[in-house]
């Protein structure tokens, strides 16, 4: 392998653990805290979960270590999208094995959940490991998005466990694999499997977060890699003065990434998912508060600016939700096969409007027409249309420039627009991990070798305090099932650990809203720059503003 200058140097990085994590194994013990209770819907979770549902919150802190002394066999699987730190989740688990008992071994489960049922793994020795310190990136054994889910499936991996003798399994993923984690836990608990479960909170999308788990690893990496790039093209916009520039940033369905990223950048404009789906706001008054804040600046003389477009936006816009809904149902069945036999777009278009209420119709052709075409190009395995690929930045400036056309007649606008697009998403889920999460994952996945070696299963690894230096971090663990709650899911009812979103009535939301006005007028955007790696730890060990005002 070829080697860049920072990926050597990045591989003699130590990352720094919770400092109750620092003593040596001999020298870590449990402190057993409170059972616990889900967020909601107790009776029904304790009843899905009636080996695993109440165990104790624990921390650890110095003193003897009173562990079992036993051989470990761990599997390990990476789950779902990228994000920054996934490796040293690993380095982290397969270093603290090795601590505990040289004989420990870590096996890696490639290509995502669906290593464990096919059995497709390697065994990580030190030379692989090191290969994989503190880079970016899944590529030491591949994810998937295959769900464990179904008896027949647990099953399997029972099988594969026996085969090779596993005692635990660590599943690096959101707030599906992990609920899945949950599942396998109790299965392999009623089942006497004698193997253990432990999760680890990934998501570059920051909504695997809850009173316990402060935030997600890949979260800091990627959002202060978006907001580099952001603030670049800030730079690139306030020296340029001529374009408008909409940028698309990823998370799914939440805005949190959205929200970090304005933070960190000012940008004239950010808009929130949970904001407009509260405020219950049209695309069209969406594209008018925009358009508002185009207006003022020109004014100003300033026919340039930034707005950010979370992902997840347009299922947020009620109306919008609504005639996706309408129009999965419009395509249901062979009907699709109907309308793509149909000869060209105003055959479809004569098609759609015989299809769709009034209501529906009225949004529809508020859309420019390559969004329209998009919603009836992308289809997911079920024939619904997949929200996440609509490029919404193109549809709001698109929506601005109509609104802003309209103004110039009425004589309002005078100034220019022209806009420029971009998405950020695959740019950050890879990148090198920052400091904080170097040292977050390795902590982590430390602290899940603790876990497992004091037989603790169904527990996610939690490191906490996280606002405050490594040092005082504080490493434990959470029993799965304290986060879940009931929610529908394809029409029936399942246990799933809540997805968090953004808060409006939050500080990071509100220190946004207190700004935003401002920003939306004045050219207050900021310019963080590259994330830094060596030099000064206000610089180099900084985490994100969503965690430092949220802990303030
Ligand atoms: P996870 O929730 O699995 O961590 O993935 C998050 C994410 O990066 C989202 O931000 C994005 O919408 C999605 O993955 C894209 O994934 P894919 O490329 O597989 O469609």
């Amino acid at each position: 392998m070829n080697l860049s200058p920072l990926n050597k140097a990045r591989y003699g990085y130590s990352p720094k653990l919770p400092g109750m994590l620092r003593n040596g194994i001999a020298d870590i013990s449990v402190k057993e805290g409170a059972p616990t209770q889900s967020v909601a819907d107790q009776e029904k979770i304790k009843a899905l979960f009636p080996n695993t549902y109440g165990k104790n919150e624990i921390t650890f802190e110095k003193g003897t270590n009173t562990s079992a002394v036993k051989k470990q066999v761990v599997g390990v699987i990476l789950s779902g999208g990228q994000a920054p730190g996934g490796h040293n989740v690993i380095c982290g688990l397969y270093d603290a094995l090795k601590a505990i008992n040289p004989e420990n071994e870590l096996y890696g489960f490639k290509g995502g959940p669906s290593g464990l049922v096919e059995d497709d793994y390697v065994v990580f020795d030190d030379e692989f490991i090191n290969a994989y310190r503190n880079t970016g990136g899944f590529d030491i054994i591949g994810s998937g998005r295959t769900k464990l889910e179904t008896e027949e499936q647990f099953a399997i991996v029972t099988e594969v466990c026996k085969k090779h003798g596993i005692t635990a399994i660590t599943i690096i993923g959101g707030d599906d694999s992990n609920t899945n984690a949950a599942v396998l836990a109790e299965y392999f608990a009623a089942h006497e499997a004698g193997v253990q479960v432990i999760g680890c909170p990934k998501t570059i999308d920051g909504d695997l977060k809850n009173e316990d788990i402060e935030c997600s690893f890949g979260f800091d990496t990627a959002t202060k890699t978006f907001s580099e790039l952001i603030g670049n093209i800030e730079r690139d916009a306030n020296s340029a003065k001529k374009y408008w520039h909409f940028i698309k940033v990823m998370g799914r369905s939440a805005s949190h990434v959205a929200l970090e990223c304005a933070l960190e950048t000012q940008p004239n404009i950010c808009l929130i998912g949970e904001e407009v789906a509260a405020k219950n706001m049209s695309l069209s008054e969406i594209a008018s508060s925009i358009a508002d804040s185009v207006e003022k600046r020109a004014a100003n003389g300033m026919n340039f600016g930034v707005a950010i477009i979370p992902e997840g936006i347009v299922e947020f816009v009620p109306e919008f939700s609504a005639l996706i809904a309408e129009i999965n149902e419009l395509l249901a069945g062979n009907k699709t096969e109907e309308f793509n036999a149909l000869p060209n777009w105003s055959a479809k278009l004569a098609f759609i409007k015989s299809g769709l209420s009034e209501s529906a119709m009225d949004v529809f052709s508020v859309l420019p027409q390559n969004i329209q075409q998009q919603l009836f190009l992308e289809r997911d395995p079920h024939g619904n249309v997949q929200v996440s690929l609509i490029e919404s930045e193109k549809l709001f400036s698109a929506m601005v420039k109509t609104e802003l056309d309209k103004r110039k007649k009425a004589g309002t606008f005078t100034g220019k627009f022209s806009a420029q697009h971009h998405f950020f998403g695959y740019e950050g889920r890879c990148a090198f991990p920052s400091n904080f999460d170097a040292d977050y994952c390795y902590s982590l996945g430390y602290n899940a070798a603790m876990l497992i070696q004091y037989g603790f299963n169904g527990y996610l690894s939690k490191v906490s305090n996280l606002s405050k230096p490594a040092e005082e971090w504080v490493a434990g663990g959470m029993p799965i099932t304290k986060m879940m709650n009931i929610e529908r899911r394809n029409g029936k009812d399942k246990p799933v650990i809540r997805k968090a979103l953004v808060e409006l009535d939050g500080k990071p939301f509100k220190f946004f809203e207190a700004n935003r006005e401002a920003w939306a007028v004045e050219t207050a955007f900021t310019y963080p720059g590259a994330i830094q790696y060596y030099g000064p730890t206000e610089v180099c060990d900084l985490t994100t503003r969503t965690l430092a005002l949220e802990k303030a």
